[in-house]
């Protein structure tokens, strides 16, 4: 186990007023810290009620003193945790008086880091206390909390096994080779091989489709002036956030309001109808809704039914990239005639003004993100577990394809060995520094 000599403190609660607030202290000065402040021995896992007292004996604060003795506590060290008012004034009172003690001021993310080193996490769950904390929809909260549950950890572990198995296979080969008893059939690791590969598939396409839930996919709404765009963000955001105008051209900055599609979130963007004007205002306008079209996930091309309008195929081909999914909405169909307004492969007929189908674009909308509701089919991965997984892919791969064209055992059993040090990366059993320095920067100071 690392040992770390200094000991460490951060607010943890968010800054502004509260009920409460929680100073959190890690390390060795931890229980002596606390009986300076309190006048009190630590009692561990006892919440205590208390006076934290600076040195010249003046009451900061009364409240609530914790204590968890290392090993059993978040980072594993001793931690002390004091529960007082939720003023910040107060707050940096008592931690300039833990400072004076011993302690210094913590770096973002350096406990959860402390847990991690000592073993108390992999790094898998450490990030998915960061995502935990950043999700930002109720689907995205729970499948951070399964991660940090161990689940994602523990499917990486169960295929790490299966490879390990098969690797220990190929090594038992090349340790025996010219013992003519010892059967060097290798078949037995192929078919490991096999099995792990289909496994390691059926992963990675949960953790594709988990991705979608870190990243608010941006959905933006384009069109000509006055179709109603801005109508209809103020109907899927539940409030007025653009302003509705008949007057053609009244929305020139791109607006975005984070939108809740059921359980999941997305970030909705308003921008300016598209249209030749001379006006530099509008104009620039314009030019945003572009740069937004550019690099949305999904567009909704919103045209207006009530006039029978045509999607202008310039729009799509130059300002649409390949990438982005168009969903066509027509709307203003409470202008209409009566008919069949059904979802007609990509394009669904709603009205902005009365709701009609708009329950129909939110369900294309998530068909198109291929949200599921299932949530044991998404896992909340990152770009570097997903670009792990497939480096594991690529040398399984290699393994298979070589194992069947007779290549060395010793080429075999390399493969295999690149394959675990993948798996090793995800879970950060060998992760480098700077890996490690980039996934705790991004943690909230006190976590
Ligand atoms: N009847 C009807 N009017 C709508 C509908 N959607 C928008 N409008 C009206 O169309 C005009 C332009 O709407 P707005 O949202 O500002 O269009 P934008 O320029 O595309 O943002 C406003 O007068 C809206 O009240 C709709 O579904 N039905
Ligand atoms: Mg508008």
């Amino acid at each position: 186990m690392p040992e770390y000599n200094d000991t460490i403190v951060a607010i943890a609660t968010p800054s502004g007023r509260g009920g409460i607030g929680v100073i959190r202290v890690s390390g060795k000065k931890s229980k002596g810290i606390y009986k300076a402040l309190t006048g009190l021995p630590p009692k561990p896992r006892q919440a205590q009620f208390v006076s934290f007292k600076s040195s010249s004996q003046q009451l900061i604060d009364k409240g609530i003193g914790l204590y968890f003795e290392g090993p059993s506590s978040y980072t594993g060290e001793d931690v002390v945790e004091c529960h007082v008012h939720g003023s910040r004034v107060l707050l940096d009172v008592l931690l300039e008086e833990i400072v004076f003690l011993g302690a210094r001021a913590a770096r973002p993310g350096e406990f959860t880091e402390r847990a991690f080193l000592n073993g108390k996490m992999d790094l898998v769950q450490a990030e998915a206390v960061a995502d935990l904390i950043d999700s930002n929809s109720k689907k995205a909260a729970r499948s951070a909390m399964q991660s940090l549950d161990g689940v994602f950890s523990n499917n990486v572990k169960q295929l790490r096994e299966l490879v390990f198995n098969a690797r220990t296979l190929v090594e038992a080969a090349l340790d025996f080779p010219d013992e003519e008893d010892v059967d060097i059939n290798i078949d037995p690791a192929i078919e490991n091989v096999e099995n792990s590969l289909s496994a390691l598939n059926k992963l990675l396409k949960k953790a594709e489709a988990g991705r979608v839930l870190d990243q608010n996919p941006a959905v933006v709404i384009v069109g000509s002036p006055n179709v109603g765009k801005s109508c209809l963000i103020n109907y899927l955001s539940g409030f007025d956030s653009a302003i509705v105008s008949s007057e053609a051209g009244t929305t020139r900055d791109t607006i975005r309001e984070k939108v809740l599609l059921g359980d999941f979130a997305i970030t909705l963007v308003d921008t300016a109808g598209i249209r030749e004007t001379s006006n530099e205002i509008e104009k620039e306008g314009v030019e945003r809704s572009y740069k937004a079209l550019a690099v949305a996930d999904i567009a909704l091309y919103v045209l207006d039914h009530s006039l029978k309008q045509e999607a202008e195929e310039k729009i799509l081909t130059d300002h649409i990239s390949s990438d982005t999914k168009v969903i066509t909405v027509r709307n203003k169909i409470d202008l209409c005639d009566n008919g069949d307004y059904k979802v007609i492969d990509d394009t669904v007929y709603v009205s902005a003004k009365t709701g009609a189908g708009m329950d129909d674009l939110i369900e294309k909308i998530c068909s198109v993100l291929d949200i599921t509701d299932n949530e044991e089919d998404m896992i909340f991965a990152r770009q570097r577990h997903i670009d792990a997984l497939n480096l594991v892919k690529d040398h399984l791969q290699q393994a298979l394809s070589g194992a069947k064209n007779g290549v060395g055992l010793e080429v075999l059993a390399e493969s295999m060995r690149q394959a675990l040090a993948g798996f090793d990366e995800v879970t950060g059993k060998t992760t480098s520094d700077d890996v490690l320095g980039n996934v705790f920067s991004q943690f909230c100071i006190g976590k």
